[in-house]
């Protein structure tokens, strides 16, 4: 294989100078093969509160410019072992939420069938349903490690099954998760009712509340997590509301009490062993962002992400 072209070398080139691809990393088009793909989905008409997570993709990679290349937190240099590129934004209809369901997976099911692994920046939670659908393509019913403030196993808003709300039951509805190895992490807040959790149990759901990260520390949860996954293909899908509104205040449905940007980035770094096949941070929404808090921690949550993923691409190499 030849020697993957890293991000631009900012003893060259400013930080601050020029467009904002992810960590300044090359477009996909400027590369012969890409491992690793870094794109953004700027959709946001699943949301059911503040809007705004479409401008979520261009905020995390104007956030991604001081990222650098070596991840001491997991020992590996991601950009100079496997070629990672930031491969654009896949544009989707803001009018029609079932053709934008359908284009993610189609332009998803492209890129991994061409031997890319996605990391995915949102858009809100809707897109997690068809990227789990093209990954279920390629690697059949996966392991879920869901960081999140909110179970998003409603069933419908409005009498619309397709919402930021809801995609995970519809995913073990349509049979694509593992229903052995389906974690939720940083649940918290109020609920509609008691029912809530009755019915995400009965899909196969684990659910890890903020609270317990918080009680039993990020060493332990990332043992049990680890227990639960085993060595099955594992996806991974962050919303970045799992943190506290102090580490991410710009987000549609922010609560009270969650996880801090310490521990989800910890709690991430535990996976180092798992088969990690796919991952998306979403439901960043820049408008009700200060001083870029917000997208600095998905870019941090991004930058780990293909980090493991790039362990996983040395592991199958
Ligand atoms: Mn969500």
């Amino acid at each position: 294989m030849s020697t993957p072209i890293g991000p631009t070398d900012s003893s060259l080139v400013p930080r601050f100078a020029g467009p904002a691809t992810f960590a300044r990393l090359p477009r996909t088009d400027e590369v012969a093969k890409t491992d690793i793909a870094v794109v953004g989905i700027p959709f946001d008409s699943g949301v059911s509160y503040r809007p705004g997570a479409r401008f979520g993709p261009a905020a995390i990679r104007e956030a991604s410019r001081l990222l650098r290349p070596y991840n001491p937190g997991l020992d590996v240099s991601p950009f100079a072992e496997v070629q990672v590129a930031d491969g654009g934004d896949i544009a989707v209809n803001p009018f029609a939420i079932k053709e934008a369901i359908a284009t993610v997976e189609a332009s998803a099911s492209e890129l991994l069938s061409q031997g890319t692994r996605l990391v995915t920046l949102g858009g809100d939670h809707t897109i997690a349903l068809p990227l789990l659908r093209a990954v279920h393509r390629v690697h059949g019913p996966v392991a879920l490690l869901h960081f999140d403030a909110h179970l998003d196993t409603w069933d419908t808003y409005f009498g619309a099954p397709y919402t930021h709300g809801t995609p995970f039951r519809r995913a073990v509805e349509e049979g694509i998760l593992d229903t052995e190895a389906l974690t939720h992490v940083g649940i918290r807040g109020p609920l509609y009712g008691k029912k809530d959790l009755e019915d995400d149990r009965r899909f196969g759901f684990g659910i890890v509340t903020a609270a317990d990260v918080m009680r039993r520390g990020v060493d332990e949860i990332a043992d049990m997590v680890r227990q639960r996954i085993g060595n099955r293909p594992l996806y991974v899908s962050v919303d970045i509301d799992v943190l506290d509104p102090a580490h991410a205040p710009g987000t549609g449905t922010p609560e009270a009490g969650g996880l801090t940007s310490r521990e989800l980035l910890e709690l991430l770094r535990g996976l180092a062993s798992c088969n990690l096949v796919g991952a998306d941070v979403v439901e960043v929404s820049p408008a009700y962002d200060h001083a870029q808090i917000t997208a600095t921690a998905a870019a941090h949550v991004a930058y780990d992400l293909v980090s493991l993923l790039a362990l996983t691409a040395k592991k199958d190499r």
